[in-house]
């Protein structure tokens, strides 16, 4: 199937369509960039949410859990999960694979798990491409669960419309050392494994984080869930509804989509400028001479990032 077809087939909703886009996708191949040009007029209808927060702390268990009482809502779902640590077979991660088994059954649902492979970067845009994909495929809402580990969220949580922040109450210094970031770019606060003691403790630390935190909108609410056994995620599911109403009827709404269309842009050009700077540097060995320059001490590291800079940028304005 060409991009024409794979288009035409990913806004029939059809699932063959969209598993073959979404390698393309993943692959960034030239297929996955014309799928995802062609296809983005197309998105911005689903309810896209980000579940973010630190490994085991439940996020799997959490999206599976959502997705069902969004199934229970009537809506279809589609659930994309990034990890970049866990072992990859089959194009599944193993563990979510096992964990979300009782939806794989359901035709209202489509999952897709994705490692990193290894690859420098691009986790994050390979990931918001594939929740563009579901978007522009029809399903109501689309789940994106990744890892909590530092610039990827933030870019990831401007790919989502409702960022989901999930905690523990075990997770206490993990709490009080959580970069100021990640707690302001989640809309919906949730202390999981609410059967485990100390979950009232834990929603107490986020409130007095959330008060020093800086003036806004709209106010988190902190929301205590047990993942593993279904419970609360109807007020979880209540509180992304409301933040979505709120996203809409906001003064602001127009100038908020700016912003984020502009947060996405330079993320995106920062990732394409590395990776093609770095690249052309290892090429022509212009890394590997400032390497040894630098570790010999005969230049300082910035004097060599300053060369490897004007090395790329005249070789950038010869070009083309
Ligand atoms: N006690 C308890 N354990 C949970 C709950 N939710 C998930 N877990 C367990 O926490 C562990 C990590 O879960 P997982 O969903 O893989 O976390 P992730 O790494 O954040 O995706 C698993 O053993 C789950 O069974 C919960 O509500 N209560
Ligand atoms: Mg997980």
């Amino acid at each position: 199937m060409d991009a024409p077809e794979l288009i035409a087939g990913v806004r029939a909703g059809d699932r063959r369509a969209l598993a073959r886009s979404i390698t393309h996708v993943e692959a960034d191949t030239a297929t996955g960039r014309q799928l995802l040009a062609g296809l983005y007029a197309h998105t911005g209808r689903a309810t896209t949410i980000g579940v973010t927060g630190s490994a085991g702390v439940g996020k799997s268990t959490f999206v599976a859990a959502l997705a069902r009482e969004q199934r229970r809502r009537g809506r279809t779902v589609g659930i994309v999960a990034v990890d970049p640590s866990s072992p990859f077979s089959n194009g599944a991660i193993l563990g979510d694979r096992i964990r979300m088994q009782d939806l794989t059954g359901d035709g209202g649902v489509f999952m897709r798990s994705m490692a990193s492979r290894g690859n420098l970067g691009g986790l994050s845009e390979m990931a918001t491409g594939v929740v563009d994909l579901m978007d522009a495929a029809g399903f109501d809402v689309v789940i994106l669960e990744t890892v909590g580990a530092g610039q990827d969220e933030v870019e990831v949580a401007t790919a989502t419309g409702t960022t989901v922040l999930v905690t523990t109450p075990a997770g206490g210094d993990d709490i009080q050392s959580m970069k100021a970031g990640l707690m302001e770019i989640a809309q919906v606060l949730v202390v999981n494994k609410a059967d485990i003691a100390g979950a009232d403790t834990a929603v107490m630390q986020l409130r007095a984080l959330l008060a020093i935190a800086s003036e806004r909108t709209w106010e988190p609410p902190i929301l205590k869930t047990t993942a593993r056994e279904d419970k609360g995620l109807d007020e979880v599911s209540a509180a992304i509804d409301r933040h979505q109403a709120h996203l809409k009827a906001s003064a602001h709404a127009d100038e908020e989509r700016r912003a984020l269309a502009q947060s996405q842009i330079v993320a995106l050009a920062r990732g394409l400028v590395q990776r093609r700077a770095l690249a052309f540097a290892r090429a022509e060995g212009i890394l590997g001479q400032l390497v040894e320059e630098v570790a010999e001490r005969r230049r300082d590291p910035r004097a060599a990032a300053d060369a490897l800079v004007d090395a790329v940028q005249r070789n950038w304005s010869r070009a083309d």
